[in-house]
């Protein structure tokens, strides 16, 4: 247990009565200094598989590379499983967050097996697969933190508060496994507080990324959408970020001087071979996104789809990593 002075950052805020204040009165969090973070220690990963306290080890290597590669973002994001994204960015030199759109558990656990090692974090949508249980599931949740990556769920939460707490639950458990999962704000910011507090009742951290772009042509999240995307998000200690849309550079820079320092971008719509997807995906390349101010390259079909997944994951890997160095 951390001495109460350190514990600065809340693990999750505890489910609210309806009367307490609402999400929209609360001032913006402000950044909280490094040294007071403990930031593995409030994700409890600190410790290894094996029991290890791992806080004056190899984590003390990571955090000089992890400022240096990271700068200002480093420093400046809040949410500790920003830190653990940046971390494992820095072990594997890549900025790949693997989008497994596939319909079975095995395809999935396959696919992490061929590519682990270049992708820090694996996006489900675990509404797509097929026959799902949670006895088959924990096999891919188990292979994605063999290979040491974070699990992000990507349910779009959008309903009301007390319904999105109920909706990480149920069939599907988002809450009991995944580390990230994505909402769109379009209710309002009642939505994010029931996801925390669903987080809270299984007493996991969890964060969200909030939808403030999206790459599908014709999306109705238009500049004023955005903007009270980010009011939104930036008064809740909860959102670890935004998704961005990666096929627009103008877009992304754009959004990049808008969120400031203090929260990540993560994009989809990347691809290094392909300007269009099919049914109104829109790509641009990952290098450019990243240099536009993304964090993390959101890749589905560009590697799930390739003929050889392993050199593709490898390419994307290089391609952010290098841009990451460069800006
Ligand atoms: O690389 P692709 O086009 O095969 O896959 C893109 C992945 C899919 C989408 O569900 C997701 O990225 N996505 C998202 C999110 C939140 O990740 C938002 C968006 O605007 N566009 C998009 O494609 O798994």
């Amino acid at each position: 247990m951390l001495p109460m002075e350190l514990r600065l950052f809340p693990r999750a805020s505890p489910p609210r009565l309806p009367s307490v204040q609402s999400s929209q009165s609360r001032l913006p969090d402000q950044p909280v200094p490094l040294d007071a973070w403990c930031w593995r220690e409030l994700t409890g990963l600190h410790i290894s598989e094996k029991g290890e306290d791992l806080t004056n080890g190899p984590v003390q290597d990571y955090r000089m590379k992890a400022e240096d590669a990271w700068g200002s973002r480093w420093v400046n994001c809040a949410h500790p499983l920003s830190h653990e994204f940046m971390r494992v960015a820095c072990e594997k030199e890549s900025l790949v967050v693997l989008a497994a759109d596939l319909p079975t558990v095995d395809g999935i656990v396959q696919l992490i097996e061929d590519v682990g090692e270049y992708v820090c974090a694996l996006k489900t949508h675990v509404d797509m697969v097929e026959g799902f249980n949670m006895e088959d599931w924990s096999k891919v949740v188990d292979t994605a933190r063999s290979k040491g990556m974070l699990l992000f769920e990507d349910r779009k939460f959008a309903d009301i508060g007390r319904v999105a707490q109920t909706q990480m639950g149920g069939l599907y458990d988002i809450r009991s496994w995944a580390d990230l999962v994505t909402s769109h704000s379009i209710s309002g910011p009642d939505v994010v507080d029931g996801v925390a507090a669903a987080w809270d009742e299984v007493e996991r951290i969890g964060g969200v990324l909030l939808l403030a772009q999206m790459s599908s042509s014709g999306n109705l999240l238009v500049e004023g959408y955005t903007e009270s995307t980010l009011e939104i998000g930036n008064a809740s200690p909860h959102v670890l970020g935004y998704i961005g849309n990666g096929s627009s550079v103008s877009e992304l820079e754009g959004l990049r001087s808008k969120v400031g320092e203090g929260r990540m971008i993560w994009t989809p719509g990347v691809n290094l071979s392909a300007e269009e997807g099919v049914l109104g995906q829109r790509y641009g390349h990952p290098a450019e996104a990243v240099l536009a101010g993304s964090d993390a390259i959101i890749v589905g079909s560009g590697i799930h789809r390739s003929e050889d997944p392993l050199s593709s994951a490898q390419e994307y890997a290089s391609a952010s990593w290098g841009a990451l160095l460069e800006r």
